[in-house]
């Protein structure tokens, strides 16, 4: 459908200028704490979730902006959530890592590399358990797949048959540490699946229709068989790891950089809309405006929003 796809870049454009103005808020300092942005790999989380059903569950790491914006959160509560406002997603008490939105199933950022891939098993039992047909979409780094996590994770939903599509963000680095010098063979990171007799599949983060393909597949299949899958989407983030690391870092090169910007979705898509008479230039203008007063308002909503009194603190507190 056309007007889905043309959907696909409208979401990817508001990621990006959303990110844009966070960026710009926290170097204000209206934002605090830790900031993960997620330029460059806006096709992942855009594809992925749109191949999923809204009864569906995610679940994902601290670079979350992209994936709540994806999954229909308000970009207002989103940015009130980064200023810590009352108004935000989780009444400003999470901040950029841990936006949660439960009636959109969107069940958490988390700042723990690769540890939520035990929540998203435990999701994916909790959907078993109950006879549903949901799926829970995990999304993680490639530096997760070091850890200890991730391999138990994986276990236990091959184990159990559990309905978890696992989507590696592959964007090359762990911080500062290039994925070569921290995995063994990391060009095969996907088929690390095959020790625990699990599908893997490889696609082009870069593309937002092969994402959403490919993470389709995963998801009927683990819909209909009760079949995880690990999915590595390689990508690349064209800022810092966090708002407290120089864009460039000394980890790469300025030309690295610039080469991996000519594969910049929000640059390529249009293109091939265009090729494929989905857009006009006009048009593609219209989404760029309209995202941009989404986001201006987001701000704006942020700045005049209350923070909670000081009270507010003992409230949602369980233990
Ligand atoms: C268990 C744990 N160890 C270390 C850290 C510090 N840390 C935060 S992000 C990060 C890098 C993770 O890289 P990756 O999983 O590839 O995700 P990316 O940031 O590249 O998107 C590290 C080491 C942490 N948050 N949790």
């Amino acid at each position: 459908m056309p007007d889905d796809i043309v959907a696909l870049y409208r979401t990817m454009l508001l990621i990006r200028r959303f990110e844009e103005r966070a960026a710009e808020m926290y170097t204000l300092g209206k934002i605090g704490g830790f900031c993960h942005l997620y330029n460059g790999q806006e096709a992942v989380a855009t594809g992925a979730i749109a191949a999923l059903r809204p009864d569906d569950y995610v679940l994902v790491y601290y670079r979350d902006h992209g994936h709540a914006l994806a999954r229909g959160s308000d970009p207002k509560a989103v940015m009130a959530e980064l200023f810590g406002k009352a108004t935000g997603l989780c009444r400003g008490k999470g901040g950029s890592m841990h936006l949660f939105d439960a009636p959109r199933g969107f069940l958490g950022g988390y700042a723990i590399v690769g540890e939520h891939l035990a929540l998203a098993v435990g999701v994916g039992l909790a959907i078993s358990y109950r006879g549903g047909d949901q799926v829970a979409a995990c999304f993680f780094g490639d530096g997760a797949v070091n850890g200890g996590m991730f391999h138990e994770a994986l276990n236990l939903a091959a184990l159990w048959n559990l309905p978890v599509v696992f989507v590696c963000e592959n964007n090359h680095f762990g911080m500062g540490t290039p994925i070569a010098v921290a995995m063994s063979r990391p060009e095969h990171l996907h088929e690390k699946a095959e020790a625990y007799g699990m599908a893997h599949d490889v696609v082009d983060g870069m593309d937002v229709l092969a994402v959403r393909d490919r993470v389709g597949d995963a998801v009927r299949r683990a819909r209909k068989d009760r079949t995880p899958v690990l999915i590595e989407a390689k990508t690349y983030r064209f800022v810092g790891h966090s708002m407290r690391d120089p864009a460039h870092g000394v980890y790469r090169t300025r030309e690295e950089l610039e080469h991996e910007k000519s594969r910049d979705p929000i640059k390529t898509f249009p293109k091939l809309l265009k090729e494929k008479g989905l857009a006009t230039d006009e048009g593609l203008a219209e989404i760029d405006q309209e995202v941009r007063r989404i986001v201006d308002d987001a701000v704006a909503f942020a700045e005049a929003s209350p923070v909670l009194p000081p009270e507010a603190i003992v409230e949602d507190v369980y233990a």
